[in-house]
């Protein structure tokens, strides 16, 4: 009797021991589990900030292999083409088409001219020679940062990374648009001519201000504007230490001053065409 009691007191303590290990069990799987689901929310924080800071440096982030970019070119321009294949590109309205017609010579309103216009006027890519460098061909491109072309696809949409080099053509300010082209242009090592376009009403605008009495005096302002603005906007001004991006004051317009007008008030167009020729060489 004594005996089969202590049995059964035994028995019990077993199970009680039992039952005390698999609550132990459960409870550190339990707190296990919290510290997982924690970990959990801290990486997923964290990769939604370091998806962010991708986004933010180069949002077109799946970078194109030599190879793909070699298929592309071949599609885009053909199966042995030679020529230098130059982008002109920029926001809408900044003077691209009009900029190609005055390096062709071309009358704005001739035929076979590129379309100018006061609205979002070029729709479609179009490929311009250029006869005075027959190994150039100019493409007019659709402005970005438009509801057809937002900003943040227009590098990848408009396969800018198959060109040979770009045009980008800003006005009045450098745009954020104008700046991710800058670097996305120097993450595939493209030479960049970054135009400050309609430089003849930033003049007009300085002269009639009285700001200046000479042109030449409002032409260095402006530059010095120009130069200061992009150090501001391009965080990683590398591309411009590295001769990578080469800067441009230009007009497409004869100057409407009567009082001293400038010979060459415009000689960043003249240096515009050398840039072109050196891409050749
Ligand atoms: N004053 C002045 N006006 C210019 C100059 N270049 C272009 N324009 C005018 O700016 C307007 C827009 O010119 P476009 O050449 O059509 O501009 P775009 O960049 O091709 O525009 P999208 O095709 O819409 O992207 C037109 O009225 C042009 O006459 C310039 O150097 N000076
Ligand atoms: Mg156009």
């Amino acid at each position: 009797m004594g005996a089969s009691h202590s049995n059964e007191a035994a028995h019990w303590e077993e199970i009680r021991h039992a039952e005390n290990l698999e609550k132990e069990r459960r409870q550190r799987l339990e707190e296990e589990n919290l510290a997982l689901q924690q970990r959990q929310r801290e990486l997923e924080r964290e990769k939604a900030t370091l998806d962010l800071e991708v986004r933010q440096l180069h949002p077109t982030h799946l970078r194109k292999t030599s190879d793909a970019i070699l298929e592309i070119k071949r599609e885009m321009f053909g199966e042995s083409d030679s020529h230098i294949n130059v982008a002109v590109v920029g926001l809408s309205g900044t003077g691209k088409s009009t900029l190609i017609n005055r390096l062709r010579k071309v009358p704005d309103n001739l035929p076979g001219a590129a379309p100018c216009g006061e609205v979002e006027t070029t729709n479609t890519s179009t490929m311009y020679d250029l006869p005075s460098m027959p190994f150039i061909r100019l493409w007019d491109f659709p402005g970005g940062n438009t509801a057809a072309h937002p900003e943040r696809f227009y590098f990848d949409i408009l396969r800018l990374y198959a060109f040979d080099a770009l045009i980008i053509n800003a006005t009045d300010f450098l745009s954020d648009l104008d700046v991710q082209l800058c670097s996305l242009a120097a993450l595939y090592s493209l030479p960049v001519a970054l135009l400050r376009n309609k430089a003849d009403l930033a003049l007009e605008a300085k002269l009639r201000r009285k700001d200046f009495t000479l042109p030449h005096d409002a032409l260095a302002q402006l530059r010095e504007e120009f130069h200061a603005s992009l150090s501001r906007n391009l965080k990683d001004d590398s591309p411009v230490n590295s001769g990578l991006i080469s800067t441009f004051i230009v007009s497409n317009h004869e100057m409407d001053i009567e009082q001293s007008p400038l010979p060459q008030p415009f000689a960043d167009n003249a240096r515009l065409l050398d840039w072109l020729t050196q891409l050749a060489s």
